[in-house]
C-alpha cells in the first residue's frame, strides 16, 4: 500500500480480472511455514499487554495459532462467521481501485508469499504475515469490519473526487498505524505496528514520537513516512469513535476545505491537537526498519 511501490496495471498472467489468483497453499515448503511460524511466535510473545482487546480476540478467534501459513478458505470460512469478511490471494500490491472494490465487497487481499529468512525485519512490499496475522484479526471484529468496508467504499469516491492522497493517509494512521486508548492504557492496532518485531514496542515505549488524539481533518492533511517507524502516531478514543468520525461523515466538503489547508510535516504539532505523548523527536537511525514488517 505504499503510494510510490510500483503497481502493475494489468492482472499478470494467471491472474483474473479482479487480480486475485490462488492462494495454492500445497506450493509453501517447509521451510515457508517455519518462516511463519518464528514471525508469529515471536509476536505473540510480544503482543499481550501491547496489541488491542479485539486484536488479541481475533488471534483467538481465527485459530492463528495453528501451525504453518493459513490457508486462506479455512481462515475465510472462520471470518466470514465472525463478520462476513473473506481473505483473497493477490500477486503483490494492485491498483487502488481494484483494492478499493475489494475492501467495499468485505473482501481483504493479502500478498501469497513470505518473506524470506534474510527479511524477517524488514521488506517493503506486504508479504502474507504482513496482511494475514497484520490485517487479518482486527476484521474479526463487527465495528472494524464495517470500517473497513466504508473505507472501500470511500476510496471509490476519492478517486472521482481526486483526493486520494488525502484518503490514503486515513488509512496509514489508522488500518496501518492506528493505536487506541483502552481502560488499562493505550494500546496498538495497526497493522504495520502488529506484526513488526521493532515497531510494536517502539510505536508505545520510545519517548520519541508524538501521541496524538486522532482527528479526521488533521489525520488527512499529515505527511507519512514509508521507510522508518512512524514520528507520529493517532490515538483512537474507541473503534466506534472512529466509526462514527468516517464512516458517518461526508467526505466532499472535507476534501474541498482539505484544499485549501497546507500539508503538515510528520513532526508538527498544530493548535488544535489534543498531544498524549509529546515526543522528544531525537530518534535517529542509519537503516530504515520495518513500516511494513
Ligand atoms: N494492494 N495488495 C495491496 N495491498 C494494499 O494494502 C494496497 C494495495 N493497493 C493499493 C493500496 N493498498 C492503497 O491504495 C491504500 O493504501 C490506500
Ligand atoms: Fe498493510
Amino acid at each position: 500500500m505504499n503510494a510510490d511501490t510500483h503497481v502493475l496495471e494489468h492482472p499478470p498472467e494467471g491472474a483474473n480480472e479482479d487480480w486475485t489468483i490462488p492462494q495454492d497453499w500445497g506450493a509453501y515448503t517447509p521451510e515457508e511455514h517455519e518462516t511463519w511460524d518464528i514471525l508469529f511466535e515471536r509476536q505473540v510473545k510480544q503482543l499481550p499487554g501491547r496489541a488491542s482487546q479485539a486484536f488479541l480476540d481475533g488471534v483467538d478467534l481465527l485459530k492463528l495459532s495453528k501451525p504453518g501459513i493459513p490457508d486462506f478458505e479455512e481462515l475465510s470460512e472462520r471470518l466470514m462467521k465472525e463478520t462476513g469478511w473473506q481473505v483473497v490471494a493477490v500477486p503483490g500490491l494492485v491498483p487502488d481501485d481494484v483494492f478499493f472494490d475489494h475492501l467495499a465487497n468485505r473482501r481483504f487481499v493479502a500478498g501469497n508469499f513470505i518473506r524470506r529468512r534474510d527479511q524477517l525485519d524488514y521488506l517493503q512490499e506486504p508479504d502474507v504475515f504482513h496482511d494475514v496475522f497484520g490485517h487479518v484479526p482486527m476484521l474479526a471484529n463487527p465495528v472494524f469490519g464495517d470500517y473497513m468496508e466504508a473505507y472501500g467504499k470511500g476510496g471509490l469516491r476519492a478517486l472521482e473526487f481526486d483526493s486520494l492522497d488525502h484518503l490514503a493517509r486515513l488509512y496509514w494512521y489508522t488500518v496501518e498505524f492506528g493505536l487506541i486508548e483502552e481502560a488499562d492504557g493505550m494500546r496498538i492496532y495497526g497493522s504495520g505496528i502488529v506484526s513488526s518485531h521493532g515497531e510494536s514496542v517502539f510505536a508505545l515505549d520510545d519517548p520519541s514520537p508524538n501521541r496524538i488524539r486522532f482527528d479526521l481533518k488533521r489525520v488527512m492533511r499529515t505527511n507519512y513516512r514509508i521507510d522508518d517507524y512512524q514520528q507520529v502516531y493517532f490515538v483512537i478514543q474507541s473503534l466506534e469513535d472512529l466509526l462514527e468520525q468516517t464512516a458517518g461523515q461526508d467526505f466532499a466538503p472535507i476534501y474541498d476545505e482539505l484544499e485549501d489547508s497546507s500539508d503538515l510535516a510528520v513532526d508538527d504539532i498544530i493548535d488544535g491537537d489534543e498531544v498524549i505523548t509529546r515526543g522528544t523527536q531525537a530518534y535517529a537511525r542509519e537503516k530504515a526498519p520495518a513500516s511494513q514488517a
